[in-house]
């Protein structure tokens, strides 16, 4: 035997002695008949240690030959599954190699250094490779759901690529769920609730080593009972129902105790980004029974808006939530599209704003940066648009068809596109202007008003800055004369100005009795005389409307940090009305008919936490009403 078969052979022998596993060996050299050469020598850090799913530095320097030879080094691991010792080929030059590690456990590592001659050593050392716990990331939970209902909890976590996991939900009503979970980044459990009530749920996601990461769910669930009916400061309290999804939203209630808004269907189209909820769809309810009324031919979502004693119901129609939205009259169920059709390369959304007792419908059609207001008489297929200017948004109409709104104005000083808006009031074709009170603080003499509000007099309510720099309810008679009501409190939230118009409410009913808030202040106005609302406990109320009766509607907080929805009267003061029969935490009032029934709807009332004094505006709702007996 040759001195470098020996030498050969001593070192596969020290390389089987040194692993438990074998190692992937190059090939054996062809035999080189030198008997100059001297084989290398191999060095290797370590023992190494790491987590999973890292990269650890592997030296091998120290490595020499004793002949001063060029050396190759190659790399192998006694796991080619879970760790990835990089590219294949042989480095020239020592140095090190970067080795990721996918999943704890102790492994080998070799360099195997080969001089030009084909001699060979080899070093191994041990890598330790602890395991890291998943990580829950975020956990998404509906904040309410009907009883004996399926509820999704999206978990996202996560964890190294080839652990894998089980999800345990603990879902607050001593059931708990194991489940194996085939994605390593997250997934979504599912609970069917057999009882109504308020459940904290806990996730624990777990890997198959032993690591887990525990999350309460950022709020609880409320389970209710739809059919539950309840009774409160006389009225009965009632929710309309869905189209089997799971939203609905009442919009109008006329003085029949008929009530139209929206409903969510499910299943009613696959395919799209709304398949998995389904479309809204418009719907009447009447006397217990909630009617679809469909959408026009070839659409798929429509909602209802408004509806008059006659029960003729406007709202709007169309193909997708993207797409533009037609104007759509519903009389004795047939649902007829406003013409003309908008342009077809502008996006625009028509919205009824009123209908009147002689079936006019006032429209306002948004585009992508402005607004159209149009008057479509009864009877008639089209509407006429009512005032020209860059943008006009109406807001209210009467009997008599008078109507009032905001339209923009160019004012000199007030930079880009920020658009200003001045008050009108437009009767039969004539267009005034309802007067400011003052100038805004942002332009020199830039008027800006906000109109609410018409009665069947002509005289109508909302907001305009006064000389003093701050905005104040303002009422104007039938010419057009301005008369302040003082000073409207800016909306804010920790000290900061907010601009948030759907808090900033006037209304007016026939009998000249004026409600109002801004700021989270209500008031009441007779005969010129302010009063003050009050709240319900927690001092932030906001006035939705007022019917002839002199009954103002609207919401306010609890002390206990909840959203009600209250009427008050000058007779009765205040009555908290509650949340409705789902004993959810949040209300909104809608509407309300001269009759003193009310709508709204109900959801759980989550707060953000800079702005603790507003219930957030919530996704899914359900549609209220509190009936008078
Ligand atoms: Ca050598
Ligand atoms: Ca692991
Ligand atoms: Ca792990
Ligand atoms: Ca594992």
């Amino acid at each position: 035997m040759s001195r470098f078969s020996l030498v050969l052979l001593a070192t596969l022998v020290a390389l089987a002695c040194q692993n438990d596993k074998p190692i992937t060996a190059p090939p054996p050299p062809p035999p080189v008949r030198t008997t100059h050469n001297r084989p290398p020598h191999a060095v290797i850090g370590g023992p190494y240690t790491g987590v999973e799913e890292s990269m650890i530095r592997i030296s091998s320097a120290g490595t020499t030959d004793p002949d001063g030879d060029t050396l190759s080094y190659r790399w192998a691991a006694d796991d080619t599954v879970r760790v990835k010792t990089g590219p294949d080929d042989v480095e020239v030059g020592y140095g090190y190699r970067d080795v990721m590690f996918l999943d704890d456990g102790v492994y080998l590592v070799s360099v195997i250094v080969t001089d030009p001659s084909g001699a060979a050593d080899t070093a191994t050392t041990t890598v330790a490779i602890s395991n890291v716990p998943p990580e829950i990331h975020n956990l998404e939970l509906a904040t309410s759901q009907v009883v004996a209902t399926p509820v999704d909890l999206i978990v996202r976590y996560s964890d190294a690529y080839l652990d894998t996991h089980r999800v345990i939900t603990r879902w607050g009503e001593g059931t708990t769920d194991r489940m194996p979970s085939p994605i390593t980044w997250g997934d979504t459990v599912r609970h069917t609730y057999g009882v109504p009530g308020r459940y904290a749920v806990t996730i624990t996601v777990v890997d198959d080593d032993g690591g887990r990461d525990s999350m309460q769910t950022p709020n609880p669930i409320v389970i209710f009972d739809p059919t539950a009916h309840a009774s409160v400061a006389g009225y009965e309290t009632l929710d309309l129902g869905t189209f089997g999804g799971v939203s609905a939203a009442p919009a109008d209630i006329n003085d029949r105790g008929q009530v139209v808004g929206v409903a969510r269907a499910i299943g009613a189209q696959v395919g799209d980004d709304y398949g998995r909820h389904g479309f809204d769809h418009a719907f009447l309810w009447d006397n217990g029974v909630l009617r679809d009324l469909g959408t026009l031919s070839g659409d798929r979502g429509s909602e209802a808006r408004k509806i008059n004693n006659d029960g003729i119901i406007a709202g709007s129609s169309w193909w997708a939530d993207y797409a533009t939205s037609a104007g759509t009259v519903w009389t004795n169920g047939d649902a007829v599209r406003l013409q003309p059709a908008p342009p077809g390369d502008e996006r625009e959304k028509a919205a009824a704003v009123a209908i009147n007792s002689a079936g006019d419908i006032l429209w306002v059609r948004s585009g992508e940066n402005r607004s159209m207001s149009d008057l479509q008489r009864h009877g008639e297929a089209s509407a006429r648009e009512l005032v020209q200017a860059h943008s006009v948004v109406a807001s209210g109409m009467n009997d008599r068809s008078q109507i009032v709104g905001d339209f923009s104005y160019h004012c000199d000083g007030v930079a880009g596109d920020v658009l200003i808006y001045r008050g009108f009031l437009w009767d039969n074709g004539v267009t005034r202007e309802l007067s400011p009170l003052g100038y805004a603080p942002f332009g020199d003499r830039c008027p800006s008003v906000h109109v609410d509000d018409i009665d069947q007099s002509g005289q109508s309510v909302g907001f305009s800055f006064g000389s003093d720099g701050a905005d104040h309810f303002v009422s104007w008679n039938g010419n057009g004369a301005v008369t302040d009501l003082g000073v409207a409190a800016l909306d804010t939230v920790a000290g900061n100005v907010i601009s948030n118009p759907k808090n900033r409410r006037m209304a007016i009913n026939d009998r000249g009795q004026i409600a109002g808030s801004a700021g989270g202040q209500a008031f009441f106005w007779t005969g010129g005389v302010a009063r003050s609302i009050g709240s319900l406990g927690a001092g932030h109320t906001v006035v939705v409307d007022l019917n002839e009766d002199g009954t103002v509607v609207g919401m306010s907080s609890t002390a206990n940090g909840e959203q009600h929805v209250f009427v008050w009267s000058e007779a009765r003061g205040m009555i908290d009305l509650g949340t409705g029969p789902q004993r959810l935490s949040g209300a909104w009032a809608t509407g309300i008919n001269s009759r003193g029934d009310v709508i709204g709807i109900s959801a759980e009332c989550v707060r953000y936490p800079s702005q603790a004094d507003e219930c957030r505006t919530p996704d899914q709702t359900r549609a209220t009403l509190w009936r008078k007996p």
